[in-house]
């Protein structure tokens, strides 16, 4: 999977590992490079303070809510700006989705090839409480010409038109996990040093496991296809496990083989995770890393977005077992049209 010349090691930093796949691209300019290190540097910080969440007042709800009308908690408002700064800085990216901010935020870099759409910290819920949690990024080319603002076309691609996409996770090691399509490499924090080092060079998922991840409270309005799946599960004593954190799930089954699924459920007609900084990214991750990741009847990288925060149901993990998932969605699919066909 990786085309590298040569393989590195265990033990990379961070910014060797990025120079040196640049090495790779005779006519990169080094902007993707200078961008990725920025997203690394900006990690740094929220990782700082997220291990200082406990001490200071910082943790807990910030009494607003962001554009999905959720609470936002202090931490997600302080990742946003530490990315957000991260990325103005730079002169690479013309202009950001993030999930907390209601309009596409323009960096004023006018001449930056780059849009970057976020999640700065997913699984937010999850701060007060010690559990993991992390920030999920996706990196496109602008389609509009440089030297003005970027636009809604330039925002909306197809995941497939990715050109990097990572998560770090905050967990009981930080770790930032990304791909610029030629494979996927984890790298772990060293507090002391604050270097990333490459820890886990050239991650495969597991074509199968016996790992799913899914919030069972909403079992009841799962449809006929999930709920049947769900039951094989159990049935071949599959080992349940949700966080409740996408990136934690995620990285857990990415390692160990398994499911996630986000599926559409009366609270949300259309799954609960976003398209454009949680799915896609996580999407394309997981497919340079031998996986698969679906909405339940078509690829998720081959979604066609219409807006930047919209949600969509969400099926990622194991091939074998988004497959599965999948079938019995099209049986479902399948049975749906013969009953319509009958009562016509
Ligand atoms: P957030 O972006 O508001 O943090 O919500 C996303 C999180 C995911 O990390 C997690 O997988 C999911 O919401 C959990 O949702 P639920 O509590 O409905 O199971
Ligand atoms: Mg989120």
């Amino acid at each position: 999977m990786d085309s590298s010349k040569y393989a590195l090691p265990v033990g990379t930093t961070l910014d060797r590992f990025i120079m040196r796949k640049q090495e790779d691209f005779p006519y990169a300019t080094g902007e993707l490079s200078q961008l990725l290190r920025d997203i690394a540097l900006a990690a740094k910080i929220v990782n700082r303070e997220i291990n200082r969440s406990g001490l200071i007042d910082i943790a807990g709800a910030y009494g607003d809510q962001n554009v999905q009308g959720e609470d936002q908690q202090k931490l997600d408002v302080i990742a946003n700006i530490r990315f957000i700064r991260a990325l103005r800085n730079g002169d690479e990216v013309c202009t950001i989705i993030s999930e907390e901010d209601d309009e596409l935020i323009q960096t004023g870099n006018v001449q930056g090839k780059y849009v970057v759409a976020i999640d700065p910290l997913d699984g937010s819920s999850n701060i007060d409480v010690n559990v993991s949690i992390g920030t999920i990024f996706s990196i496109y080319r602008r389609v509009s010409p440089t030297g003005r603002a970027g636009t809604v076309a330039d925002c909306l691609q197809r995941g497939t038109h990715q050109v990097a996409a990572g998560y770090v996770i905050y967990g009981s090691s930080t770790m930032l996990v990304y791909t610029t399509g030629n494979g996927v490499n984890g790298f772990t924090y060293e507090n002391s040093l604050g270097e990333f080092f490459l820890s886990h060079p050239a991650i495969q998922i597991p074509q199968s496991g016996n790992i799913y991840s899914v919030n069972e409270g909403s079992s009841d309005s799962f449809s006929p296809g999930v709920a049947a799946f769900v039951k094989q599960c159990k049935g071949q004593q599959f080992s349940a496990r949700y966080i409740g954190s996408l990136v934690a799930d995620f990285h857990r089954n990415l390692l160990k083989g398994g499911i996630y699924l986000y599926p559409a459920t009366a609270k949300g007609p259309q799954g609960k995770l976003r398209l454009m900084y949680e799915c896609n990214p996580l999407a394309f991750i997981v497919e340079q890393a031998g996986g698969r990741s679906s909405n339940g009847a078509s690829r998720t990288m081959e979604i066609e977005p219409q807006a930047p925060h919209e949600r969509c149901p969400i099926f990622i993990g194991s091939r074998e077992l988004v497959e599965r998932v999948e079938a019995f969605l099209a049986k479902e699919k399948a049975a749906e049209a013969t009953e319509l066909v009958a009562r016509a």
